[in-house]
């Protein structure tokens, strides 16, 4: 294990002093203890912004992500800055989900059993950081990228930082709960309404509190696919044949990682659609990372074609509210501001076969 203060200060040594990226499980303690750091919208745009940045400064940037937002950045590291096109330097530090070694869940196993294999058909060097051992080789590794003006990886798994020093929970000043907001949507909800809701705690507490207040609903759980739930949602709204209810419950991080699919889904949408965005300005799921960026939200969904909008920031109007939303004659956007903080013992996401039969059948 690595305290993540003395990875960061031999980043700087290296002169490393740039960061930014979507932040992870395995590299949230290092996200944590940075001064000066960008949390950008997915994957590929923080790759694009850290480009920007080397263009304006000559200094080589560090890009943080999870495996799976590999995919996100793609586009920008083989077409932008590879060696076959700019050729420009970038560090990336990835948080390896689905390592062979480590019990995970499986959502990240694909990706974790051939990051090694993906890196390499990219033509990308990589070193895995464990502990202290590991520096000298990592050191070797930035030279590498600043001589030849390459991307490398380094990759961490869950184990690589002491995250004991780490304040874990800083709440925000909200009140409503995100629990309190899913269950009065579950209560009031028909049984023929189609759920769709975001990876992370979004999905795990509506799963549990299906299950604790055994409110059957027709429900298809992202546990993955990071950005997409609107997408998804869209897609079976518009040829769903009975004409359900289209919930769609997403995170604030989810809402920014991919917001044209909301602009498609404004414009698209038959009046049955209806958005839920929980807004609780963190990455709460992978280590409570802030997330803030303003938006006036209301003029933003009528922009993009939804008919309402519905804002909840207190408990004394959930009910009305979220009434409203579920009768609303017209495709609706529904913002809730909620705490960051979760159900206790909270399950996983786990019998994905029968979810999916129960949602399609
Ligand atoms: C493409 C991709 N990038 C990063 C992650 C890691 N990840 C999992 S959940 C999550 C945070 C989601 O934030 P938000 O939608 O606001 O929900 P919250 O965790 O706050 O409930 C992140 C970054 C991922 N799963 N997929």
């Amino acid at each position: 294990m690595l305290d993540p203060k003395d990875f960061i200060k031999f980043l700087n040594k290296t002169g490393i002093n740039f960061f930014c990226g979507v932040p992870d499980s395995c590299v949230y303690p290092f996200v944590k203890n940075l001064k000066k750091n960008y949390v950008l919208a997915n994957e590929g745009t923080a790759v694009s912004f850290a480009t920007g940045y080397y263009l304006s400064t000559k200094k080589v940037p560090l890009i943080y992500l999870q495996n799976s937002g590999l995919g996100n950045a793609t586009d920008p590291i083989t077409n932008l800055i590879s060696k076959e096109i700019y050729n420009l330097p970038a560090i990336l530090l990835i948080g390896w989900r689905g390592h062979p070694k480590f019990k995970d869940e499986k959502q990240h196993i694909v990706q974790g059993k051939i990051l090694k294999k993906t890196l390499t058909s990219f033509g990308i060097k990589f070193q895995e950081l464990i502990n202290k051992k590991s520096l000298p080789k990592i050191k070797e590794l930035i030279k590498f990228s600043k001589k030849k003006s390459r991307v490398v990886a380094i990759l961490v798994n869950k184990k690589t930082f002491d995250d004991s020093k780490i304040i874990k929970k800083q709440y925000n000043s909200y009140n409503l709960k995100r629990s309190d907001v899913l269950l009065e949507l579950l209560s009031q909800s028909s049984k023929s309404d189609k759920f769709f809701s975001s990876v992370g705690y979004n999905s795990r507490e509506l799963y549990q509190l299906s299950i604790e207040k055994n409110i059957s609903r027709k429900i298809f759980y992202l546990i993955g696919a990071m950005g997409h739930t609107a997408a998804v949602a869209l897609g079976s709204n518009l040829f769903d044949k009975n004409n359900r209810n289209t919930i769609c419950v997403d995170g604030d991080g989810s809402f920014l990682m991919h917001m044209g699919s909301l602009v498609n889904s404004g414009n698209l949408s038959k009046k049955n659609f209806k958005y839920l965005m929980l807004k609780n300005d963190k990455h709460e799921s992978v280590g409570n990372i802030d997330l803030k960026f303003n938006m006036d939200f209301e003029k933003f969904s009528k922009a993009i074609g939804f008919k309402g909008f519905i804002l909840t920031k207190n408990k004394k109007n959930l009910k009305k509210d979220i009434k409203k939303f579920l009768n609303y004659k017209g495709s609706v956007f529904h913002v809730a501001y909620v705490k960051n903080k979760t159900l206790d013992n909270l399950l996983r996401v786990r019998n994905i076969n029968q979810i999916k039969e129960k949602f399609i059948f």
